[in-house]
């Protein structure tokens, strides 16, 4: 640190000129990101709520009711009457919290010490930290031919161990929707908490649906499903740092309660402590702001550009993944491996992401990518094809 203060032009200066260092979403060359640049309304609110902490709710009682209301919102979202959860800073804190509130239950009611958890290979990483972090053992179920859980795969990885079971409605890298209803219905004949990552999928599944689009239930109208993940800060356009994790029921938050004496509340279910209400204020109203048909109108939008993207690729002779469920297109030259291609595209100046399972450059088709945007990224695949 300086031992004098510094003049804030300078400081201000020195600070532009790293943050000219960063990529702009609105160049629409960021191919790889599930986030984007967050509405200006959401921004606006959360500039006026950062001085709260939902760390300590009893001093922040408005802002508290804001966020219960948007767990609401999001709960009905996905056909819950009654939601309990929190805005958290990502689905990296929320599936956490999914797998404490699971690991937690099933000690308290099935006395299992040294469980297991059991996630698809397709699931995100932040799995791989809860499982560290609670000290569970991974148990992996395979894929189908589709890149989808292999029911019968998850079926026999079920032990007297099991604490739970996850399931993947827009995967990281395909943006699939795994056969949720099947899972649920064998997790809950088997007893085992399921927890649904749609940190991806949750902002746009519902919406698609409204706008005809034919895709599997996914949420709690399925009786075994116990919790969600659902990101404002990924398809619901509020801005970082805006993660959701929404429960069935109120005893998966209480088994998870530490006592907090000196605070307005006396226990405390999340991981964080001190904890920004900003996330919250914004959310409720940017989904305030667009409605449902505001969210529809965009899903809609953007799945006309995937599929206006696949197609085009496909015209050009790349081959592509799978068909899009949502709106993340994965492809390969049918000769050149992907990291080569990626090579190239990052010579050409666009911000790519190469897919692990299968290994295939990715794309995620976010509300900075636009049509003209595309239009210039087939010209350049085109040529480089
Ligand atoms: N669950 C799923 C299905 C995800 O795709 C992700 C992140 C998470 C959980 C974890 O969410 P947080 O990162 O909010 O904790 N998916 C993206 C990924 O890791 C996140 C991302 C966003 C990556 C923007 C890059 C980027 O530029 O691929």
């Amino acid at each position: 640190m300086d031992d004098k203060p510094i003049d804030k032009a300078i400081i201000l200066k020195e600070l532009d000129e790293l943050h000219s260092l960063d990529y702009d979403y609105a160049d629409g060359r960021i191919l790889g990101s599930m986030c984007t640049q967050p509405h200006p309304f959401a921004k606006e609110i959360y500039y006026k709520f950062l001085d709260t902490n939902l760390g300590d709710p009893g001093l922040f009682k408005g802002t508290k009711l804001i966020e219960n209301k948007v767990i609401d919102s999001i709960g009905e979202l996905l056909s819950l009457d009654e939601a309990h959860g929190n805005i958290v800073t990502g689905g990296t804190e929320a599936n956490i919290m999914a797998i404490r509130a699971a690991r937690n239950h099933a000690r308290k009611y099935k006395g299992i010490v040294d469980g297991e958890i059991i996630i698809p290979d397709s699931a995100h990483f932040s799995f791989k930290k809860a499982a560290d972090m609670l000290n569970l053992k991974i148990v992996e179920a395979k894929l189908d031919d589709n890149y989808k859980i292999d029911v019968e795969s998850l079926k026999q990885a079920i032990s007297d161990k099991t604490v739970a079971i996850v399931a993947i409605a827009g995967t990281t890298e395909l943006g699939l929707i795994d056969p949720i209803e099947e899972i649920s219905e064998m997790a809950h004949e088997n007893n085992i908490y399921f927890h649904v990552d749609a940190a991806f999928g949750g902002f746009s599944i519902p919406f698609l649906k409204d706008m005809g689009y034919d895709l599997p239930v996914f949420d709690f109208s399925l009786p075994g499903v116990c919790s969600i993940t659902v990101d404002p800060h990924k398809m619901g356009l509020a801005p970082v740092p805006a993660g959701g994790i929404i429960f069935r029921k109120e005893e998966y938050l209480d088994v998870m309660a530490v006592d907090s004496p000196y605070l307005t509340v006396k226990t405390q279910s999340t991981i964080v402590g001190t904890r920004l209400g900003a996330s919250s204020a914004a959310t409720y109203a940017i989904m305030k702001y667009f409605g449902r048909e505001g969210y529809s109108k965009m899903a809609a939008e953007l799945m006309d550009n995937t599929l206006y993207f696949a197609e085009n690729l496909k015209r050009i002779g790349y081959e592509i993944i799978c068909e899009p469920e949502l709106n993340i297109v994965a492809f390969n030259h049918p000769d050149m491996d992907a990291h080569t291609l990626a090579e190239k595209l990052e010579k050409l100046d666009w911000r790519v992401s190469v897919a692990k399972c299968p290994v295939a450059i990715r794309v995620v088709l976010m509300n900075h990518i636009k049509k003209h945007h595309l239009k210039e990224l087939l010209e350049d695949l085109k040529e480089i094809f």
